[in-house]
């Protein structure tokens, strides 16, 4: 009899990782602290949308940013700069943010400080989506510049994240971009996705978007 093991590392690291995102939960729920993380393409506008709710909505909650680049801390300055404390990962050649460095991140500080968590997850539109980081929902940031067939490209991804904004629109008309065109294409592929068109650039959308996430009181 041949002497044949299957080795389920990925099923284990998989389990140890969702024990530690539900003790992030649980622990959030102590303190009545919502949490979203946010993932994306490179450059597709995360920390541009970060940057403008730290600016405009820190007198409604104190915000609390855990950001997840590969190598540096350019992104928890941007969004620094307005006074909301930022805890950087770098994940070396990671291409996600794990629960326990978000445990660990959480570490840091005292919770009881602050009214909102964001995770801004490490930028590329598929590893993050696979892994729970103990949030309450994953949203994700496209752009307009990213061309007309994103959402048809990425079906895992879409197909489990409860919102997407579509960043960038005071682009579209240079990327011949119908943005009303390209959230119909989405809505009929993933009829569970509420999708926001957005600039973070103009703040067109913006409100709207802080609304849905439970920043801005109605
Ligand atoms: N015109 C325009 N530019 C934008 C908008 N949002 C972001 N940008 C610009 O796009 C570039 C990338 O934006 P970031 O916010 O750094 O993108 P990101 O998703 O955080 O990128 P990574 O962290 O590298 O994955 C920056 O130069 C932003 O100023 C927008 O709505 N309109
Ligand atoms: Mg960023």
């Amino acid at each position: 009899m041949p002497d044949v093991r299957t080795v389920r590392i990925e099923q284990k690291i998989q389990e140890a990782n969702d024990r530690i995102a539900q003790r992030i939960r649980n622990l959030r729920h102590q303190y009545r602290l919502p949490m979203i993380d946010i993932q994306g393409s490179v450059g597709s506008g995360k920390t541009a949308i970060l940057e403008y709710f730290a600016e405009k909505y820190t007198t409604t909650h104190k915000l609390l940013v855990i950001n997840g680049d590969l190598a540096t801390d350019i992104d928890a300055q941007r969004i620094g700069r307005f006074g909301s404390t930022c805890l950087q990962i770098n994940t070396g050649r990671g291409c996600h943010l794990m629960a326990f460095q978000v445990e660990k991140a959480l570490e840091e500080v005292n919770l009881e400080d602050y009214g909102f968590i964001f995770v801004e997850n490490v930028g590329n539109l598929i590893c993050p989506s696979s892994t729970d980081v103990g949030a309450d929902k994953k949203i994700t940031v496209t752009s307009v510049t990213e061309g007309p067939y994103v959402f048809q490209k990425h079906p895992i991804t879409f197909k489990m994240s409860q919102l997407a904004i579509i960043n960038k629109i005071d682009l579209a008309p240079a990327m011949e971009i119908v943005v009303d065109e390209l959230i119909k294409g989405a809505n009929d592929l993933y009829p569970q996705l509420e999708i926001i068109p957005t600039s973070a650039k103009t703040g067109a959308g913006m409100d709207i978007l802080a609304e849905k996430l439970g920043l801005k009181s109605q």
